[in-house]
């Protein structure tokens, strides 16, 4: 049973790792990007009141973020450990997450840093734009989204590393050399892959 977050700027890998590290680990990925995203392709009222500050590269409002996570984390898959990818975002919403869970009498095992160069992650985030053209991939909207990152995601990194959960992890490499660097890390602190390849098989 493991409870994990991973968190990093814009660009740092977290969705593509999360993927990996779900399925090495048995447990479901839980993006909260990728639920709005949907949200938004398929014209929910969430969808609509979520688009125009993905495009502008803000966070959505915690108001929204909160709810649906609490709705996601109550589900039967959830209930044996997740992986949440972009969620906490906010020292709100580490609030939000932190009363969530110890009404379970639970709380996050480890915390992921996912550690990337803002150049490296501009770059990356400039190929993914000519791939899949997203809204918010364009050079001036992902700048805007390291600076949302800075101001109000990056105080959550010294709220784990006191809490004693926070594993640093370089995510400049190959991908299959980030998911190994993560593997190790949770394997020093007992969380193990359920096979040894898994992740990078
Ligand atoms: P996210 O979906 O979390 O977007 P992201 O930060 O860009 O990460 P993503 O997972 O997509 O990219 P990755 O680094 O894996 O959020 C999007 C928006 O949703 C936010 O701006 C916000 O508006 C909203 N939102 C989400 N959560 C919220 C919350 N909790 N509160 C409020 N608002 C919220 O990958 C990037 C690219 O790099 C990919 O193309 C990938 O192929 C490539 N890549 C990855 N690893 C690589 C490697 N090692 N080498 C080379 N390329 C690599």
């Amino acid at each position: 049973m493991s409870r994990l977050l991973l968190i990093g700027p814009p660009g740092a890998g977290k969705g593509t790792q999360a993927v990996r590290l779900a399925e090495a680990y048995g447990i479901p990925a839980i993006s909260t990007g990728d639920i709005f995203r949907s949200n938004v392709k398929n014209e929910t009222e969430l969808g609509k009141q979520a688009k125009a500050f993905m495009d502008a590269g803000d966070n959505v409002p915690d108001s929204l973020t909160n709810e649906l996570i609490r709705h996601r984390l109550a589900e039967p898959d959830a209930q044996d450990g997740f992986l949440l990818d972009g969620y906490p975002r906010t020292v709100d919403q580490v609030r939000e997450l932190d009363e969530f869970l110890s009404g379970q009498g639970t709380a996050l095992d480890v915390v992921i840093e996912l550690v990337a160069d803002p150049d490296v992650v501009v770059a990356r985030l400039a190929k993914r734009a000519t791939e899949q053209g997203r809204a918010d991939d364009t050079e001036g909207v992902v700048r805007h989204r390291l600076e949302v990152y800075r101001e109000q995601t990056e105080p959550l990194i010294d709220i784990y590393s006191d809490r004693g959960v926070l594993a640093k992890v370089d995510a400049i490499g190959a991908i299959d050399e980030v998911t190994v660097r993560i593997e190790a890390a949770l394997a020093e602190r007992g969380i193990a892959a359920r096979s040894q390849d898994a992740a990078t098989s």
